[in-house]
């Protein structure tokens, strides 16, 4: 802690990378960068009722999704400000169908490869709901001063490195994860610095919020119809009624229940038939969150960190959130396979 009472962001990467004997402060300077992009998006979200960056770009991206000026604007900020720390050799959003990677003698020789959702729940933005940022951060395979290859991109999630998201909400915070713990900064715009507010975040084991888009009920696979009306009845076992909130944006979701306790289900359903949360860049750095919180993270058969993508944009079912609710969800799948 420093004297005047605040760690910055700044200042508690330069604490943490001490702690890894053989840092040299790539990892740190590719942080320290992901926290200025979040800064210039942050100022441009909280703006975005009063300029020209509501509404539609008027472009489809690889999803379908028509993509927003905002979505547009903050991808291109989060990869201008990485190229800038010389650390990233590769980039895959979901802004774009194939990966970036820029050819100069610099950026090949960066030592990590970055997948965003540069602006998550976009959708959300022109009725002044809480978006945010997610990121994951590997080490390439390929060799530093090469050009970046598609298996960089395919590593299960296991092999993160890093992962966080930026939520852009009643105030905004940057949560992350390098392995040893998860913790939290909000955004102090009176200094323009991320301040820890949040210290080794541990999520509750147990919890009374459930998230889900009751909007697909019928498409639901059977065991998650029946985790849904366990929820609704009195838990015979704690005597507890449960809540449903759903906002509609994975990281408000997220980061909601992942303070208070709870679970975020998006199974499969008719429209997404293996489920709509993309692996690389929306479940796996959630993923690596949540377990780094104590939580968990499932495909409803398995852990979502260990699964190796089969491709870029590959989705899967996510259930994620306090342990004892992830459980109960799979345990409810298991003895309802359909
Ligand atoms: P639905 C936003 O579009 C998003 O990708 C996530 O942020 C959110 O959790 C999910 O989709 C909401 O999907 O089908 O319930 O609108």
């Amino acid at each position: 802690m420093q004297g005047y009472g605040i760690t910055t962001l700044n200042e508690f990467i330069i604490e943490r990378q001490s702690e890894f004997p053989f840092a040299k402060g790539e990892l740190s300077r590719l942080l320290h960068h992901v926290g200025i992009a979040a800064k210039i998006v942050n100022k441009k979200v909280n703006k975005a009722g009063l300029v020209d960056i509501l509404g539609e770009a008027g472009v489809v991206n690889i999803q379908g999704e028509t993509q927003k000026k905002m979505d547009v604007f903050a991808d291109q900020q989060f990869i201008g400000a990485l190229r800038a720390s010389g650390e990233c050799c590769g980039f895959a959003t979901e802004e774009n169908e194939e990966t970036i990677y820029f050819n100069d003698e610099f950026s090949k020789d960066g030592k990590y490869i970055f997948c965003m959702d540069p602006l998550d729940g976009s959708s959300n933005i022109d009725v002044n709901v809480s978006i945010g940022t997610i990121f994951s951060i590997y080490r390439r395979i390929s060799p530093r001063g090469t050009t970046p290859v598609m298996e960089d991109f395919l590593q299960p999630g296991r092999n993160q490195v890093a992962a966080g998201y930026i939520i852009y909400g009643s105030s905004t915070m940057m949560m992350y994860t390098t392995g040893m713990g998860v913790n939290g900064f909000t955004l102090d715009t009176s200094i323009g610095e991320f301040c820890l507010s949040h210290i080794n975040i541990k999520t509750p084991d147990d919890g009374t919020l459930y998230s889900i888009n009751e909007g697909n009920y019928v498409h639901f696979p059977l065991g998650v119809k029946k985790y849904i009306k366990h929820c609704q009845e009195m838990d015979p076992d704690t005597n507890r009624p449960y809540s449903s909130r759903y906002i509609g944006s994975l990281v408000a979701d997220f980061h909601r229940n992942l303070l208070k306790g709870g679970i975020f289900l998006y199974p499969e359903t008719a429209k997404a038939p293996t489920g709509k949360l993309r692996l690389v860049y929306e479940c796996n750095p959630i993923a690596y969150l949540a377990e780094q919180a104590g939580g968990k993270a499932s495909t409803g058969v398995g852990c979502v960190l260990d699964i190796v993508p089969e491709s870029l944009h590959m989705r899967v079912p996510f259930y994620v959130g306090s342990r004892k609710m992830v459980e109960k969800v799979e345990e409810f799948l298991a003895a309802n396979k359909s």
